[in-house]
């Protein structure tokens, strides 16, 4: 008799008409037979899927480009669907599951006649841990097989994880005919569902990623006590040897990949890296809480990614004896056959190709690869992969840290008063936007805990949740906010990348009570004595500048936190409303 996900997936099958299913295992063997697929049997916008790179100096690299029009996430055609609108929330667009469901089946309707159907068993998180995830996509391009072949623990295991069990995760993804007009990512967290049609961006069409591991997540965590978060994890080493294991949430293309592999400039300390974009977040059997990075890969933004500001990435994306590297719409240089990208090095290369395969013309003002452009590689090729990557368990947590892009006004780094002042710091956090979603780049938007387009419910509920579970487990974390990005005279104030293990050293004499803080409305700040700056060439006048708190620019914002809170009615628990209440006064006294 056919197991319930040998079910689903003829029922997939049925509705969508593929020519052929072919079962993925994941291994490397089969992601070269289906980059040979990709390279001469299936097409993008008329190009082939993949182009081979030089592999003498990026072994087993790979260039693909999308289609034009498909080149970040689109959050205005993502939709979060319940019966009932307020359960998706402000924060989500909304439709009903049925009307959903049944506008996309439509389009679902024979849209895989001629392609093959790509069966991808997968899990998130380590095959051993309690808290991993199986769950099964479906697809029809190669692109979307070997990303997540290379983002996710793919085949067996999974398979035996689900065996004739109903309770899986189910991804069914089409790219569609790529025309935006029939481009819907449509999530069913009830039904631990996500179809997806029309795109075969990263964000959009990797549904092991945003989709699931923390729209779909972030409702299971709701429903099971704990929590899915656009988190990076590291281990910082520091001189004693001693490990303390830190998050950090920021906004789509804020660093969070360069903080996960930083290159410390401080003698004796050293960052290991777990993951650079979600963390799963449990209480362990001891009562701590413990993260796990549920993906297998980075799926990175090329563009400023250099040896200089992350030697560390670049390794990575060389080391791919083992395994399989995609850059996606970077620049090739024809002269070598390799990947380019701005800042990648000094010069700019003379016979180039842009992302889309045109002659590159510097003259034309135009960016040679797309400032949303990026690179799938796998994790295991990372230089400073922390030991503990593979452990079940996952890591005890000793920090959060929550950073936004802010050229004005927030200080390089502050502290929060105790577990509920911090979940406030996350739920006001605003970011200057980015190339990742196909929004206007560069506008303030608040984007609290770095969760805005990913929470997958009321993010009224999900501050709830983050109080409710406050109370929940042992020796809480210390939350602390940070800003590499403060401007004075539009020069940036602080060297950020490598540097800032500084602030990372600081946090951990927090931790660690070695230093005291001087108290402030936004939290406890550092004495500047106490951030370590020998060898950094840094006047004492940005270092205060850093830190300076102005009650006049304060107000817009403190105006602004308040209409985005004021969007939750209700709803809002009133212990947020109390913490705002006493920071606004506190700033304004
Ligand atoms: C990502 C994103 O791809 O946040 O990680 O957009
Ligand atoms: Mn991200």
């Amino acid at each position: 008799m056919a197991t319930a996900l040998e079910k689903w997936v003829n029922e997939q099958a049925e509705l969508t008409k593929p020519d052929k299913i072919y079962w993925c295992d994941g291994s490397e063997e089969e992601k070269h037979r289906l980059i040979e697929t990709g390279k001469k049997e299936e097409k993008i916008n008329g190009n082939p899927v993949f182009f081979q790179l030089n592999h003498k100096l990026w072994p087993n690299a790979y260039l693909h480009r999308s289609h034009p029009s498909d080149v970040a996430r689109t959050e205005h055609l993502t939709y979060v669907c319940y019966p009932e609108k307020e359960d998706a929330g402000p924060n989500n667009n909304w439709m009903g599951a049925e009307e959903a469901k049944a506008k996309i089946r439509k389009l679902f309707d024979g849209c895989m006649k001629g392609r093959t159907m790509y069966v991808l068993p997968y899990l998130m998180g380590h095959p051993d841990s309690p808290y991993a995830k199986p769950s099964v996509q479906v697809t029809d391009i190669s692109y979307v097989a070997v990303s997540m072949g290379i983002m996710t623990r793919m085949g067996k295991k999974a398979l035996e994880r689900i065996g004739s069990s109903e309770n899986f995760g189910k991804g069914l993804h089409s790219i569609g005919d790529l025309n935006p007009e029939k481009r819907f990512i449509m999530h069913f967290p009830r039904e631990n569902l996500v179809q997806s049609i029309g795109s075969g961006y990263g964000g959009n069409a990797l549904l092991g990623k945003k989709c699931f591991s923390l729209r779909i997540a972030s409702y299971l965590g709701l429903q099971q006590g704990w929590l899915a978060e656009h988190m990076l994890i590291i281990g910082v080493e520091t001189p004693t040897g001693k490990i303390h294991y830190i998050l950090a949430a920021f906004p789509s293309a804020c660093g969070k990949t360069n903080l996960a592999m930083l290159e410390s400039t401080l003698p004796g300390y050293k960052v290991w890296t777990l993951g650079d974009d979600i963390a799963w977040i449990n209480i362990g059997p001891d009562g701590r809480l413990y993260a796990i990075n549920p993906e297998a890969g980075f799926f990175g933004v090329a563009p400023g990614t250099s040896i200089k500001t992350n030697p560390n990435m670049m390794k990575t994306l060389k080391a791919g004896t083992c395994y399989t590297t995609l850059f996606t719409n970077v620049a090739l240089n024809l002269k070598t056959n390799e990947p380019w990208w701005e800042g990648i090095n000094e010069d700019t290369p003379e016979n180039m190709l842009d992302w889309q395969g045109k002659e590159f013309i510097p003259a034309q003002g135009k960016t040679a690869a797309h400032p949303n452009s990026r690179f799938t590689v796998s994790i295991k090729q990372c230089p400073t992969i922390s030991s503990e990557f593979d452990n079940p368990a996952g890591v005890p947590i000793s920090a959060i840290i929550f950073g936004g892009k802010r050229t004005q006004m927030i200080p390089l780094v502050s502290e929060s008063f105790d577990w509920i002042n911090g979940v406030f710091s996350g739920a006001r956090m605003g970011s200057e936007t980015t190339a990742a979603a196909t929004n206007k780049v560069g506008v303030l938007r608040r984007d609290p805990m770095a969760m805005l387009p990913f929470c997958g419910y009321n993010m009224a509920d999900y501050f709830r949740h983050w109080i409710e579970f406050g109370k929940k487990f042992n020796n809480p974390p210390k939350i602390f906010s940070v800003n590499w990005f403060r401007k004075d005279d539009n020069e940036f104030l602080w060297p950020g990348f490598g540097e800032n293990i500084r602030v990372l050293k600081w946090i951990i004499d927090r931790i660690e009570e070695k230093v005291g803080a001087k108290e402030t409305p936004v939290g406890f700040i550092p004495d500047i004595n106490d951030i370590e700056t020998s060898g950094l060439d840094i006047p004492e006048e940005n270092l205060k500048k850093l830190f300076e708190i102005k009650k006049d620019e304060w107000t817009e914002e403190i105006n602004d936190i308040e209409k985005f809170f004021s969007r939750f009615g209700k709803r809002m628990p009133q212990e947020i409303w109390k913490e705002f209440e006493k920071f606004k006064n506190h700033l304004q006294s």
